[in-house]
């Protein structure tokens, strides 16, 4: 009889064991430290800041870093590049997240969900993407701030996953389709940021 019990209570320390043992190990590990409260796994939760690093594209110099920060009245967009010449620069969210061409062209054209003429941040018909220019010092330093209420961390605007394009050349607002910003000299992949910027 004592055997026996023994022998349930071993079974049951055993279980509970199995059963801490197949809790996703990763949660616990990867809430701790962090501000977050865990989630349950498969749960989204929203997105409140995103960042792209900007890279050179082949034989440029051009590099930085760009914040996108949901500021409940649009998306707050926040870069800072060096290495550019002086002057105005194409800035744009490109359709796809992709830098892999050595001329940064993988990205595809601008961000244009709503299939609308390019245009000026301002504009109220623009392709959503359009984001003007960047202006750098004649030192080639730049630093834009701009909210963007056409831009979403979420739905058909999102901008997650998508590219961040850098041309040589000023964008002029206006020529169809793409400013007339000439070459693309950083690109840069949109991703989830931690959001305790
Ligand atoms: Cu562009
Ligand atoms: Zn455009």
């Amino acid at each position: 009889m004592r055997i026996r019990n023994l022998a349930l209570q071993v079974a049951a320390l055993t279980m509970m064991a199995g059963a801490f043992g197949c809790a996703p190990s990763g949660e616990t590990a990867e809430g701790e430290g962090t501000t977050n409260p865990p989630t349950a796994a498969g749960q989204m939760q929203p997105v409140t800041e995103a960042v792209a690093v900007l890279h050179p594209t082949e034989g440029n110099q051009a590099s930085g870093i760009a914040h996108f920060v949901d500021s409940g009245m649009g998306i707050r967009v926040i870069v800072d590049m060096e290495g550019l010449s002086p002057g105005d620069h194409g800035f744009h969210v490109h359709e796809y997240g992709d830098c892999s061409a050595p001329d940064g062209t993988s990205a595809g054209g601008h961000f244009n969900p709503d299939d609308q003429p390019h245009g000026a941040p301002t504009d109220t018909e623009r392709h959503v993407g359009d984001l003007g220019n960047i202006s750098a010092d004649e030192t080639g330093m730049a630093h834009l701030e701009w909210t963007d209420t056409f831009l979403s961390f979420s739905g058909p605007h999102s901008i997650v996953g998508r590219g961040i394009i850098v041309h040589a050349g000023a964008d002029d607002l206006t020529s169809q389709p793409t400013g007339n910003a000439g070459a693309r000299v950083a690109c840069g992949v949109i991703g989830i940021a931690r959001g305790d910027m």
